[in-house]
């Protein structure tokens, strides 16, 4: 059987990774997966960054600069190459190889950040997550919907701002203006989940979903 990749978006201190976390160990602590005879842990990754090479791909993209500013379409590709390097690396012969994946953040988050964040063309993004992910879409993505200054505030706490997180409000705003029409788009594949409630509380929706769409994939028909 065929493996599974579910994606995790939000904006900044949405709760992605903290979800992503507790998911991994919920999955192997609930007895879920045993009993749908699902043999191997989930595989947790993230974009960018997922494999050692695109670890360099991330420091480059996330490094603050000042004497030379990154510019839009240079991110972009960096975004692709990162993503192409993990499609064909890591994500393809792991899902061929049946596993279910956690990943934090994919496409969706080039549209939101490069297209409605910076204003790159929509059409451009679309042909570079083609090519970079030569079709591989998720199966199911959870978007984290928080209020962007909530979530600032929260990445803000935790200290050290990234280049993009030192980005403007405006910038931040349109980012989750493109989530929000991400997910109207795509009812089917993006599943909304209020990222504004407690840890516990957005834990127990993610199950709830997880549980349900799981269930679906790898009970035998
Ligand atoms: N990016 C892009 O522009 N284009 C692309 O194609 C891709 C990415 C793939 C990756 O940064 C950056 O790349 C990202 C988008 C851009 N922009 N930035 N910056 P990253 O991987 O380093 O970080 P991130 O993905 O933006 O995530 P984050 O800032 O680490 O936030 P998070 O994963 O959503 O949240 P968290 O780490 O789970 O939680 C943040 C803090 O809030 C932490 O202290 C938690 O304990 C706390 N928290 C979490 N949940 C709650 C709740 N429910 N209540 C209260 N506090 C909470």
């Amino acid at each position: 059987m065929r493996g599974r990749f579910v994606v995790f978006e939000g904006v900044e201190g949405s709760g992605k990774t903290t979800q992503v976390q507790r998911s991994h160990l919920w999955l192997q602590e609930s007895g879920l997966l045993a009993k749908l005879a699902i043999p191997d842990a989930p595989l947790v990754t993230r974009e960018p960054g997922g494999t050692s090479l695109c670890q360099s791909i991330r420091s480059l993209l996330l490094t603050p600069t000042t004497e030379e500013p990154m510019q839009d379409r240079t991110e972009l590709l960096l975004y692709a190459a990162d993503r192409a390097q993990h499609v064909d690396f890591l994500l393809r012969p792991q899902l061929a190889a049946g596993r279910l994946i956690l990943c934090d953040r994919y496409t969706d988050s080039t549209i939101a950040y490069q297209g409605y964040g910076r204003g790159l063309d929509r059409a451009l993004i679309d042909q570079l997550n083609q090519i970079a992910t030569a079709g591989l879409e998720s199966d199911l993505t959870l978007w984290f919907d928080l209020e962007v200054e909530v979530g600032l505030a929260r990445a803000q706490q935790r200290g050290g701002r990234d280049r993009i997180e030192q980005a403007t409000l405006a910038f931040h705003q349109r980012v989750q203006q493109g989530f929000t029409e991400l997910a109207q788009a795509h009812p089917q594949r993006i599943v909304r989940i209020d990222a504004s409630r407690s840890k516990a509380e957005v834990a127990a929706e993610v199950q709830a979903v997880l549980t349900e769409r799981i269930t679906a994939w790898y009970s035998p028909s």
